[in-house]
């Protein structure tokens, strides 16, 4: 007997506290729909009644029977790489156009240059035929990819590509371009490496729409600036455009996304509110190649900014996930082995983002949840947040029926997320898989 999905959100509040235990999949009312799928990326209900589905890992196109299950492959994506974020990621349907955006490998020669590219291919019969560049040479690597690909209302295309992963790890002593706009000449010579960290808006041609934004006396794809990882991109209803972003150790966003705009990032995480966070920039130290980086230690030669002390303007979330004052302790005892402390911090890593009955569904991959997100009115504000259901998963992004009452949602394949006591795993209860849920009024 199915139990309904919302039985266990009623005590819960906003936050989902991370001793909240994990349920099974029965209990949570969620029906498998199919397994074994290779890094499920992007799934989305096409009008032939198939999830399509990336694979980032797989380098497939699957068209899969949300009845039976039963996979059938659209396309093998041959000059596609992929060794961790990068892979065969972003897709929308204009059937029968197909547009797909993945990471490929630009260098003639033996070396491995990652750009990502975007593709229309032509389906025919369900089999993807004909790929067309839409635009190539984009930044490509193995860190905040972001790519996420819809096609809004006014028949452009949105794409959104990450800060690349700069300035942290083992690219702390790349500086973050997220808002370094692009130079005439750069244009010109289409040269797209300032298109990180941006919300991108294209023709269906890869040309520049000549309604985008000037910014900086340039018009170029740049829609909207300022971005670290927005995994998230959908229209609601009304044309309203959301992202959901993830954030450093705090402070995932979701925002309202609004032409030639600056959303804040590295300058702000979140709210300008000066909490828990400050912009060290490694990037920038006369020795950066001589540091170890640290996510808790700023060294004394890495220049460091308070979100306050930037004054420009910018557009401050809708919502974030979850901002806490600059006391809160990051070092959680359940996250001390394998020091897995990032598990543990307050963000929960959104994957996605789509809208469903007044909502915005946003999958995460760190507390294993579907969260609800009820929109007000007119679609400018979150009045509430409930937690869907949580299991031992990491969920990636969703699918919803025409009547918005069956959402799909799709499954990491590797990965770590937090186990029923909330210590970090990388034993997922529904590996490479798409699950079902009802979704009440
Ligand atoms: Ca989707
Ligand atoms: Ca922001
Ligand atoms: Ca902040």
């Amino acid at each position: 007997m199915r139990i309904p999905a919302l039985v266990l959100t009623a005590a819960l509040t906003a936050t989902l506290p991370l001793s909240a235990s994990a349920v099974t999949l029965a209990e949570s009312g969620l029906r498998v729909v199919t397994t074994g799928l290779d890094g499920p990326y992007e799934i989305t209900l096409g009008p032939d009644g198939f999830i399509w589905t990336t694979e980032k890992s797989g380098l497939r196109v699957l068209r899969i029977d949300p009845r039976t299950g039963e996979k059938h492959v659209a396309a093998t994506i041959t000059d596609a790489v992929h060794t961790s974020q990068d892979g065969v990621l972003g897709m929308a349907l204009r059937l029968p156009h197909v547009f797909l955006a993945y990471t490929y490998d630009s260098d003639p020669g033996p070396a491995l240059q990652r750009r990502t590219k975007i593709v229309r291919f032509t389906a025919v019969d369900g089999l993807l035929r004909d790929p067309v560049d839409v635009i190539a040479g984009l930044p490509g690597g193995t860190d905040h990819q972001s790519a996420r690909l819809v096609l809004g209302p006014d028949t452009k295309l949105y794409y959104t590509i990450g800060d690349q992963g700069a300035n942290q790890f083992s690219q702390m002593c790349q500086p973050i371009e997220a808002q370094r706009l692009p130079v005439a000449a750069e244009v010109r010579a289409k040269d797209w490496s300032a298109y990180r960290g941006k919300v991108l808006r294209l023709n269906l041609d890869g040309s520049i729409p000549a309604d985008n934004p000037v910014l900086d006396g340039v018009r170029s794809h740049v829609y909207t600036y300022g971005h670290r990882n927005a995994q998230g991109l959908v229209f609601g209803p009304t044309g309203i455009l959301y992202s959901s972003e993830q954030g450093p150790k705090t402070d995932d966003e979701v925002n309202v996304i609004a032409r030639g705009k600056n959303y804040g990032w590295p300058h702000v995480a979140g709210y300008r509110d000066d909490k828990a966070y400050v912009y060290g920039n490694w990037s920038a130290a006369p020795d950066c190649a001589d540091l170890d980086y640290s996510d808790f230690v700023i060294p004394p030669s890495v220049p460091q900014t308070t979100e306050s002390s930037w004054q420009s303007s910018f557009v401050p979330p809708i919502r974030t996930f979850h901002t806490v004052p600059s006391s809160h302790d990051f070092t959680d005892e359940k996250c001390a082995e394998d020091e897995q402390w990032y598990i543990c911090w307050p963000t929960v890593a959104p994957a996605s983002l789509d809208y469903a009955r007044g909502s915005l569904l946003m999958p995460a991959l760190k507390d294993g949840t579907v969260h609800r997100l009820r929109l007000s009115h007119d679609g400018t504000r979150v009045s509430s947040v409930e937690p869907l259901f949580r299991t031992v998963n990491r969920y990636r992004d969703t699918a919803v029926s025409p009547d918005g009452k069956t959402v799909y949602v799709a499954t990491d394949s590797v990965g770590q997320t937090r186990d029923a006591d909330g210590k970090p795993t990388d034993v997922l209860a529904n590996p490479g898989s798409i699950l079902e849920f009802k979704l009440d009024s």
